[in-house]
């Protein structure tokens, strides 16, 4: 398959799957969404028809089809757990947006499935590992350039969420994102999680605490802070700052345009994840097709996804008792060393 274009199927075409299909057909090398699938019938045909690939009312079908070599899951999260299922099935590589699956237990399943199935096929999207400012801390952490790490610093904030954003979600949909790129950062596991509350800011509704402060420690003792306030109203804004025994590091903003205007010097700031980290996706979605045409998955495994979901359900637990929750590192299997 190798030199040959990888013909990819999405399911799921109502938000990010569509802008994952103008990158690969625009941007990216080496692969083409020859088919997609929503269960959305009469949309789900005019994005087939806008982008010039088959249309397949049933998701599943389209994942077993000779017509396509690897899938790309972008549905609601709901259905991540039956279309991954389906493409480890078909002996296919999928790329599954995160979370994996709403669940712990789910991602266990999946996990379970490709460890029987006997070859790594799922990459989750935990795009953030393919940010360069992430990349560039990476690197200073691991090669220790400025000593051990101590603690973190972090920040998730959102311009506005809508009314179906509810207390849990801080934690599971966007806070998900740190707890997968800090474990990432500092390689090592989580030990315990605790999540407080601020005081709840105007814009909120009666079913969204905002902002909350998720605290995390890791085995060698690292402690991370982690502030969601997802109605700032008007910024969308990443921070991680990194405290190390010599030095301490700072995310770097993208660079943007120096604007001078109304007795005002400063910079742009993206007010949305999709353009602050549309580099990282780019980057994400071209190695995710560089490695599935040689058979190998290299970004984030499904391992990855269980994880990530486990450590989210005792920051929820924590979040729901008020109490600090221990986490139990769990041994990585073989098959995913
Ligand atoms: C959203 O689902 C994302 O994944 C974004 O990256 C995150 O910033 C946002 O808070 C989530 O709701």
């Amino acid at each position: 398959m190798q030199s040959k274009e990888l013909r990819i199927g999405i399911v799921g075409v109502g938000a990010i799957g569509r802008t994952h299909i103008e990158r690969i057909n625009g941007q990216l090398q080496g692969a083409k969404v020859v088919a997609c699938s929503d269960s959305n019938i009469e949309f789900g045909k005019s994005v087939a028809e806008k982008y010039g690939c088959s249309f397949f009312e049933d998701g599943e079908a389209m994942i077993a089809s000779d017509e396509v070599d690897a899938l790309i899951v972008t549905t609601i999260d709901d259905f991540h757990e039956q279309y991954v299922m389906a493409a480890i099935k078909a002996g296919k590589h999928v790329f599954c947006e995160k979370p994996l699956a709403p669940k712990a237990d789910a991602c266990k399943r999946i996990v379970e499935a490709e460890i029987a199935g006997g070859k790594q096929l799922v990459q989750v999207g935990f795009m953030r590992r393919y940010d360069p400012g992430y990349r560039q801390l990476k690197d200073a952490i691991e090669n220790r350039t400025y000593g051990e790490p101590l603690m973190l610093h972090c920040a998730h904030r959102n311009p506005a969420v809508d009314e179906n954003y509810t207390t849990p979600m801080a934690v599971e949909n966007s806070m998900i994102h740190e707890i997968d790129v800090i474990r990432w950062l500092l390689n090592e596991e989580y030990t315990s999680a605790e999540v407080v509350f601020a005081k709840n800011t105007r814009r909120t509704h009666k079913d969204l605490m905002d902002p909350q402060i998720m605290i995390l420690t890791t085995e060698s003792g690292v402690r991370i802070d982690v502030e969601a306030f997802v109605n700032t109203g008007h910024c969308y804004d990443i921070k991680c700052e990194v405290c190390c025994e010599d030095a301490i590091l700072n995310l770097p903003e993208p660079a943007n345009i120096g604007v001078c205007a109304n007795a005002f010097r400063g910079h742009e700031i993206h007010s949305d994840w999709s353009t602050r980290f549309v580099e990282a996706y780019n980057v994400e979605i071209q190695e995710w097709i560089n490695a599935t045409k040689e058979g190998r998955v290299d970004g984030p495994t499904a391992w990855d996804g269980y994880i990530g979901q486990m450590t989210a359900a005792a920051a929820s637990k924590a979040r729901d008792t008020q109490t600090k929750v221990a986490i139990k590192p769990e041994t990585k299997p073989e098959f995913y060393k």
